[in-house]
């Protein structure tokens, strides 16, 4: 319905400074190792690769800036700031009418990533798939790492704590009411407080026993889009929301996740829609893998996320 033709923009977000952990940025390597552009072309998308942060090499800075924002309560803003924006400007500007497809990297990508998508799309529901709600702010976050808050910088809350070099993000780009999570089972209080306050939409684990599946897909989806049947959607899918035994290379495992059809029937269902025009894979960590078998598990359940949401059918 949106896009013109099947032509797919892949964004590479090789980034891992919006958390403390090596490797997460060897993720779109090995996903298109795994031979991710080719599985998309035999499902007759025209591909094409956008490298933003191509010139900088982000993990030999992140050593000198651990020790540098040391003091500051979030973790290498400076980092996060320079990289995110990067994103958001190829996503903002290159992607055209392509279907925008970015693959982290840490979650803190999607600032980039939905900022520019809601540039294009300014009425886009957002899907958020993840154990985690990533919506702590500068004030309540005990991490310090900014994977874990991306959405309360795109919904612009506490904006006067924010560090400079996020300042870019334009104001309250995303509203509260046009984003839904599926998938959680890892809240910090100071989230919960936020959800609650904000009255954002979120399925817990809880609700996908409760409701099944099909009926919390469809929830969020009616949620979003806000009575538009046109509505444009894109989903930004943390692998952490898939139940451990699957995917091991995650940087922040949380057991009784989702199991792999059901995190990928919820592509599925909104691939069905046909009005979906972005997803992020994110937090693939080769690194993490004590065995070949783990490692292939987790890159194959990443894959399998982007097929069955541009279009893989089982019949
Ligand atoms: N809520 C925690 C934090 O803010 C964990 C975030 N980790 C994630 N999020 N992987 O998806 O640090
Ligand atoms: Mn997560
Ligand atoms: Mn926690
Ligand atoms: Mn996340």
């Amino acid at each position: 319905k949106h896009l013109k033709e099947k032509s797919v923009s892949i964004v590479l977000a090789p980034f891992s400074g919006g958390q403390g952990k090596g490797g997460v940025e060897n993720g779109p390597d090995y996903m298109l190792k795994h031979g991710l552009e080719k599985q998309l072309q035999e499902l007759g998308w025209k591909t094409s690769i956008k490298e933003p942060l191509k010139d900088t090499n982000y993990e030999e800075l992140k050593q000198t800036a651990t020790e540098k924002s040391a003091t500051s309560k979030t973790k290498r803003g400076d980092l996060v700031g320079e990289a995110t924006k990067k994103i958001y400007n190829t996503c903002k500007n290159e992607i055209g009418d392509d279907f925008q497809l970015t693959i982290g990297g840490d979650h803190s990508i999607a600032m980039g990533s939905i900022a520019g998508l809601l540039q294009r799309y300014p009425d886009a529901g957002i899907i958020w798939i993840d154990a985690h709600a990533d919506i702590n702010t500068v004030t309540t976050t005990e991490s310090g790492n900014l994977h874990g808050c991306p959405v309360s910088f795109l919904m612009g809350l506490d904006k006067e704590n924010y560090p400079p070099e996020l300042q870019w993000i334009p104001n309250q780009v995303l509203k509260t009411d046009k984003i839904c999570y599926i998938g959680l089972r890892d809240v910090d209080a100071g989230e919960k407080k936020i959800l609650q306050e904000n009255n954002i939409k979120a399925f817990s684990m809880y609700h996908v026993d409760r409701f099944g599946i099909n009926s919390v897909v469809e929830m969020a989806i009616d949620h979003v889009s806000k009575g538009n049947k046109d509505c444009p959607l894109m989903i930004s899918y943390d692998v952490d929301a898939l139940e451990p035994s699957y995917v091991k290379c995650t940087g922040t495992m949380v057991k009784n996740g989702l199991t792999l059809r059901e995190g990928f029937f919820i592509c599925e269902r909104i691939a069905e829609t046909g009005n979906l025009v972005a997803l992020d894979v994110v937090e693939v960590n080769p690194e993490l893998g004590t065995n070949d078998m783990d490692i292939l598990d987790t890159i194959m359940a990443g894959c399998a996320v982007v097929r069955c949401t541009m279009g893989e059918t089982l019949l």
